[in-house]
């Protein structure tokens, strides 16, 4: 690539500019994620199904969103951590 053009700068720019806003603006729900993560529905998030949220993130915090130490989340945990 020798020349990447002005136009298409800017419509990349753009193009991520807007995905990123609708990504703000259009936040999944606890209970979307709960959803999504719950592999085994029992109604709540253990480390393994938290594994395989995006990036790990949420295996990550696990600790700190799981407040009653069950080992679990639940969605209560999960709405109070996405509060912040
Ligand atoms: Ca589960
Ligand atoms: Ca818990």
């Amino acid at each position: 690539m020798k020349k990447v053009y002005p136009v298409l700068i800017v419509a990349m720019l753009f193009v991520g500019l807007t995905a990123y806003a609708s990504n703000v603006i259009q936040r999944p729900s606890p209970e979307k994620i709960l959803k999504k993560l719950d592999t085994n529905k029992d109604g709540k998030i253990d480390k393994e199904e938290a594994s395989k949220s995006r990036g790990g993130k949420l295996v990550k915090r696990f600790g700190k969103i799981d407040t009653n130490k069950d080992g679990l989340i639940n969605l209560k945990e999960l709405k109070k951590a996405m509060k912040r």
